[in-house]
């Protein structure tokens, strides 16, 4: 059967735009799938299948002025009828963000009072909240363009928001200098939501508060509720618009650089894209202030972004995307050109991971000492203690021994045991020793602490280790679970390998790397016997630690696990 897509409500805006095609008739489309871009003076839309099924006619080009109802497309389909909403109109009214109202709607004297969308009066201080966004309830600010104190004209952009079809600027509606700003980057607002206070002068052309309220209702009145104020004046007539400083910034930074907050807010008033080309920005890190529309009205499309990613890349001055501290950059890479990918995003607990790897690698000098422990006696007494285990609920596995080797360890090399002073002048030895463990959860790695990890036996260390990896595991560990720590152990034994460099865990000194004990043959003098070997690695600060120190401590951790008697002298 076939279905006919039409131009959904669109708010009170009578007529718009088409501006991109996105679909060809033949193409197979799903009920997500765009078929077409809209957009008014003020807001852009994309307009969804809505259906499945196969395009067999679309009725609009490019160019085109539509009106709430317009046929768009037909789209054939058997399945069409089962699988789809009966109305598309229905569902794509959901996502749908109308025009702003105009200035005439939207003036303190024609509001209700309880219209969260208006002015409020206050001297010369006007509100500005979010206008009319149709049936949309909630739409995230992807951009705030203007800091306290900016000069702004009555065409420069406030903020940008965004649902998940519709993005739609808001400009300032009048001139004035901007008092506070009311959302961040990310906020979810909704109509009524106070964006900024503005401070309008009173008395002149285009900062008279009256005159803006009072303007016709035309296409390009303000997409903003702007109050009528009655006194005041802004008088510094130094200060300039936003225009006048986007005509007196340098050149923009290229993309993937991080841009100066006085560019972005002086440049994205400028930008002319919708939802789909603004995230996709995003995600590559594009700044859309440095790319040139090549769509109707220079407005940016989708491979104009691609473009410019694609020129920066073969760009030399790509190396200009250093992060500043002279550290050369990784190059950017178009992965799309050789295969398909895919975004995934970092679970937080990575993402804190990675900034905190990443600060410890790049500040402390790593070398790593590796040795092996023969650890076949302390193998067959931990099996000894597995009935009792069984009796305890308690499983001993070598890490617990491995804790308490260390403390013994540390106590012998307390320099292991500290923390160097902001100018690496002093040990700030520490008299207790607390064991933060690695344990690997789906969110990402985190590192619990054993407190007082010294005083406490094999059983104990066993419960605590088990207790404390099942809460990392289950994202129960509160901050006191992870703080405190004065030295590190990274266990991937269970896992397997035969040796690795574990980062240290900053701004302790070292981390000791556990790798998967072996059976080995091993020269006892006078012929080769089976042992099981307990690989080491000890990662440790060579500005606080030298490779003798570091050598010694790995040779008595290995003694010590050689001859667990030893651990209780
Ligand atoms: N060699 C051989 N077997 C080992 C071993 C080793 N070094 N260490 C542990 N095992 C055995 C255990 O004895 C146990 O065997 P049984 O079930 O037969 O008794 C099995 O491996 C599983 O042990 P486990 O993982 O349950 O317990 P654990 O105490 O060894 O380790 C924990 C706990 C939380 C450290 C571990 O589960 C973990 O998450 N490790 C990953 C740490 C990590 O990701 N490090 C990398 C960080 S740096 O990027």
């Amino acid at each position: 059967m076939t279905q006919e897509i039409r131009i959904p409500d669109i708010g009170d805006v009578e007529e718009v735009q088409v501006i991109e095609l996105c679909v060809l008739p033949g193409d197979t489309v799903g009920p997500d799938d765009v078929l077409i871009v809209i957009e008014s003076d003020k807001a852009s839309m994309e307009v969804p299948a809505g259906v499945s099924g196969v395009i067999e006619a679309l009725t609009v080009v490019v160019g085109d002025d539509v009106a709430e109802g317009h046929l768009i497309a037909r789209i054939s389909s058997a399945a069409a009828s089962e699988s789809v909403e009966p109305e598309p109109q229905t569902q794509i009214d959901e996502t749908a963000i109308a025009e702003p109202p105009t200035s005439n709607e939207a003036t303190a004297d024609s509001q209700p009072e309880t219209d969260r969308g208006q002015a409020a009066q206050d001297s010369t201080r006007v509100e500005i909240s979010v206008p009319d966004i149709g049936e949309a309830q909630d739409v995230a600010v992807i951009e705030v363009s203007v800091s306290v104190g900016d000069r702004v004209g009555a065409d420069d952009l406030l903020v940008v928001v965004e649902s998940d079809k519709a993005s739609m600027e808001i400009p300032a509606g009048q001139e004035g200098k901007i008092l506070e700003v009311h959302v961040t980057e990310g906020a979810e607002v909704t109509e009524g939501t106070l964006l900024v206070t503005l401070e309008v002068a009173v008395g002149s052309d285009s900062g008279d508060a009256s005159n803006t309220a009072d303007a016709p209702t035309t296409a390009d009145a303000p997409a903003t509720i702007a109050a009528a104020t009655t006194q005041g004046s802004v008088s510094d007539e130094q200060e300039l618009t936003l225009a006048e400083k986007q005509r007196q910034l340098p050149a923009p930074p290229v993309a993937g650089s991080k841009p100066e907050p006085e560019s972005v807010s002086g440049n994205s008033g400028s930008v002319y894209a919708g939802p789909a080309v603004r995230r996709l920005a995003r995600e590559l890190g594009v700044d859309l202030n440095n790319v040139r529309g090549s769509g109707m009205r220079d407005r940016i499309v989708k491979d104009d972004v691609k473009a410019f990613v694609k020129s920066a890349l073969q760009d030399n001055s790509t190396s200009k995307l250093a992060a500043g501290s002279g550290i050369p950059p990784i190059p950017l890479v178009d992965f799309s050109k050789f295969g398909p990918v895919e975004y995934r995003p970092l679970t937080r607990v990575r993402i804190v991971g990675a900034t905190n790897l990443h600060r410890s690698w790049l500040n402390i000098p790593h070398v790593t000492q590796h040795d092996e422990a023969d650890v076949t006696e302390l193998e067959a007494f931990r099996s000894s203690l597995k009935e009792e285990g069984l009796n305890r609920g308690v499983k001993v596995t070598p890490l617990s021994f491995i804790v308490k080797a260390c403390c013994y360890a540390l106590k012998v090399f307390p320099t292991f045991n500290a923390s160097l002073d902001a100018e690496g002048k002093n040990f700030i030895l520490k008299k207790y020793y607390h064991v933060g463990f690695a344990v690997d959860t789906e969110q990402g790695l985190m590192v619990p602490v054993i407190k007082d990890a010294d005083q406490l036996g094999i059983w104990e260390l066993s419960e605590e280790i088990s207790a404390l990896a099942s809460k990392a595991r289950e994202q129960k560990l509160g901050v006191n679970d992870m703080r405190g720590g004065s030295f590190s152990i990274s266990s991937l034994g269970a896992i397997g390998g035969t040796g690795f460099t574990p980062i240290i865990n900053a701004p302790e000194i070292a981390i000791l790397g556990v790798a998967r004990l072996t059976n080995k043959p091993v020269w006892n003098g006078t012929e080769f016997a089976p042992r099981q070997m307990l690989p080491l690695s000890l990662s440790y600060d060579h500005r606080a630690v030298n490779g003798a120190e570091a050598g010694r401590f790995v040779v008595h951790l290995a003694s010590l696990l050689g001859d667990i008697r030893r651990l209780s002298l």
